[in-house]
Parts: C-alpha cells; structure tokens; sequence
C-alpha cells in the first residue's frame, strides 16, 4: 500500500492548512448584500440607488462606524447632534467619520481596520487623509463587473442574501421583477422577523396584503400564513427561512402564545415539508438608541433552552442557530453536542473580533469536530466581503493549526488531504449538506 505523506511538523501544517483555506471556495450563508437588479450606490456622488451598498462612503459610513464615531464627537454640547449627522449626505458623513475615526486617531478598531484591509486588497493605498482619491477610483467600476472581483478577492463562490419581506421598498422589487433575485452568484432567505416580534401586527399586514388572517388565529389564518410563507419561498427561491430574534426569545413561552402557536402550527410544517432550515439568529436588542437608527441596536444573554426544546420538539426540522451573547456560546455548542438536527454558525455582530472568533472558533473543533460552519460575514457593503473573510481565514488557519498540532503530538498522521477535506466542510460543504439533509 503507497504511504500517504503525512505533516510532521508545525510548520508543515501551517503551511497545509493555509493553502488550504486559501484554495477552498466559501460559501457566505449570512449577508446584507443584494445582487445588482435591487439598484447598487451610484458614483461619483455615492447616492443611494438601491440595496446594493458598495464602494469607499457605504464602507466608512458602516453601521458599526457610525457608532464609534459617535464616542468620539458625541450626540452632546459641543458633539454634534443626531439630527445634524442624519442630515448630511453620505459623501459629508463618510468625510467627518473618516477625519475623527480614521486621520485624527489610529483606526484600530476592527471594524476601521477592515476598510483598511478591503481597501489594501484592492490595490489602493489606505493612508489617505482624504477619501477623494478613493472616491475617483470607485467611480470608475462597474458594480456587475466589481461583485466578481470582490468574490474572487474574498474568496467567496455564493453569497447569501436576507430578503426582508416585510421591508416595504424591497417586496416591490420582488413584485415588481420576480427575477430580481435570479444571479448565479446569490442565493435568497426568507427574513420573516415581524411574524414572531410582532405577530398582531404581521397578521394584520397579511390581510392588507389579501391574505385571510386574524391575529387570533381564527379562521383560515393558519393556511392562510402558510399559503403567504409559501408564496414568497417560491418567488424567492429562498434556501433557508430566517429571523432575528430578541434576547428573551422562548419556547415555549407561555406570555406569547401566539408565537408558539406560529412556530408549531406554521414555520414548522412548512419548513419540514420543504426541507428548509429556520436560521434562528438569537440575542439582538433592537433600538436601544433609536437615534443611531441600524447602529442602535444591542446584545443581550438569550436562553439556549429555547434552542433545545425546539430541536427536540421537532427533530424532523433543520436549524441554523447563531446567538449574538459570547456567554451563550459555550451553551449552545453542548446543545448541538445533543442535536444532529442543530447547526450552529458564525461569530455574529459584537461576536465578529479576532479575540471572540478565536474563542469560539476553538471551542467548536474542540466541541463539535469539523461539525459546524465556523463564519458568516454578514456583510452590508459589498466590498466588506473582503476584510471580513481575509481577517477570519487567518484566525481559522490559526486555530486549526493548533489543532492539528495537538493530534500530531498524539502521533496520528495528518495529511494534506485530511486538511482539506476539513477545510471544505467547514467553509463550504456543511452549509450544502446541511441544506439537502
Ligand atoms: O439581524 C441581522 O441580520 C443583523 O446581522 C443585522 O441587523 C445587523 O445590523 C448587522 O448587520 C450585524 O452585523
Ligand atoms: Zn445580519
């Protein structure tokens, strides 16, 4: 039998596994991004033409740095108001943030040092004080043409959308161009976050909308929602179903009836029946300063038990779980430990820094093997594309070359081969798989 080369040392699997992550394609299963037929930002002038964000004024005016910019030049006497930041256009938010953030302190925040990698990556020098060198640069691409270089610079072979269908400007895309969503490079999701946050008043749009439901489930409320669910995973194409949900999110949960009834009487039948996964993402605190609008959100410590009884409950049903709260992390790991039907994914939001990527990254291949899907990037611009999977393929390649290292001390063999089967699962084939179980 011809003996497989095994790597013997450190440096070997170092080696091994960063070709590996380098090589291996990566499915994105979480973004904000859209494909172009949603209108992208429009250069020069950086004004909003749609949904698709790309380009230097969305990267620097980032939720994450609209809220740093404001503990540096506060909502407060002497600061500047919300008002009057929400008053400027892009190009003049992008330029305070860029002179606060970025030239009058060392942008070392991991959200300013991503602009700085993406920028890097892309050729351009990120030492400019001013963002017009930038601009003049952007406003010479394509944004068809520049979604291809930003995967191929990401590494990135699908990017997956979240379809709000609750979102006003986006369902008349979606009516008015049932093809919006059709891009090789793009797969949909159902986002259907009012149905459980706010049922009463879901329930209500859906009658707007020509649908039979009353908020209290009378009637032919419960076809009627499945017949709408049904509707928009056809027109979508949707490949999983997804909510955000609050840190008090349970189930069952007695003080809301109305969404346990949801869950058990509608999301689960129609998922299991078509073999889709509900991608819970659990722990977000919307609006706690409204007047940071999407910056003003926050984390809160969820219950892991609601995860459980879920998977337990319905054990033919799939789920995708991320939690927002780094001390449900472990939690959550144990509980996948308990479920096959339980796939747990990302270092979501406040989770996305290279010291709690680690954390978790670690505590995963120690708890679960190669059976989860280590990062998402949750991207909201496209060109975020590139710090976000640069910046966690390195931590990734870190950590499992610890891992590997540890099995040599033991004496077993890793081979080349081995890490890249790994490195497939866990950035690309979990997902797929996942989705066809
Ligand atoms: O609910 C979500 O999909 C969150 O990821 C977003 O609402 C959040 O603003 C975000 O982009 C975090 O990275
Ligand atoms: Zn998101």
């Amino acid at each position: 039998m011809i003996s497989t080369p095994f790597l013997a040392d450190r440096a070997s699997i170092s080696r091994c596994v960063s070709d590996a992550l380098t090589a291996q394609p990566i499915t994105d299963i979480h973004t904000h991004c859209y494909t172009p037929k949603f209108g992208a930002t429009r250069y020069p002038g950086a004004k909003r033409g749609g949904l698709l964000l790309w380009g230097i004024d969305e990267l620097v005016t980032y939720h994450y740095l609209i809220a740093e910019v404001f503990r540096i030049v506060p909502a407060m006497k002497g600061g500047l108001s919300y008002e009057a930041f929400w008053k400027m256009g892009r190009q003049e938010q992008a330029d305070h943030i860029w002179k606060h953030l970025f030239v009058e302190r060392t942008p070392i925040s991991e959200a300013c040092r991503g602009v700085l990698t993406t920028l890097s990556r892309l050729g351009l020098d990120p030492n400019e004080k001013s963002l017009e060198p930038y601009r003049r640069w952007f406003a010479q691409q394509d944004p068809d043409t520049y979604i291809d270089r930003v995967m191929e610079l990401a590494g990135v072979d699908q990017i997956t959308m979240t379809n709000p269908v609750f979102d006003d400007e986006e369902r008349a895309m979606w009516e008015k161009d049932p093809a919006v969503g059709d891009d090789p490079r793009f797969r949909a999701v159902l986002r259907i976050d009012p149905l459980l946050r706010d049922w009463p008043a879901a329930a209500g749009k859906l009658a707007e909308w020509g649908y039979e439901t009353r908020p209290d489930f009378s009637g032919k409320t419960v076809d009627e929602v499945k017949r709408f669910l049904g509707h928009w995973l056809d027109r979508q194409k949707a490949v999983y179903v997804a909510m955000s949900l609050p840190p008090q999110f349970r189930y069952p949960d007695p003080d809301n009836p109305d969404g346990d009834r949801f869950i058990r009487d509608i999301l689960m039948p129609i998922c299991a029946e078509r073999g889709l996964p509900w991608a819970m993402m659990i722990g977000s605190r919307l609006g706690v300063n409204p007047a940071l609008r999407d910056a003003g959100d926050m984390v809160g410590k969820a219950d892991v038990g609601a995860v459980v009884n879920l998977c337990r409950d319905f054990p033919d049903n799939k789920f995708l779980v991320t939690m927002l709260s780094r001390e449900n992390q472990h939690e959550l790991c144990v509980a996948a430990r308990k479920f096959g039907n339980l796939m747990v994914f990302g270092c979501w939001w406040f989770l996305n820094n290279p010291v709690l990527i680690e954390e978790m990254t670690r505590m995963r291949l120690e708890l679960l093997g190669t059976s989860f899907i280590p990062q998402h990037s949750d991207a909201r611009i496209l060109d975020q594309l590139i710090y976000k999977w640069d910046h966690s393929r390195r931590i990734i390649a870190r950590v499992l070359t610890d891992k590997y290292a540890d099995l040599a001390e033991s004496g077993f063999h890793i081979t080349a081969d081995a890490v890249r089967q790994d490195v497939a699962r866990l950035m690309h084939r979990n997902f797929h798989d996942f989705l066809k179980l």
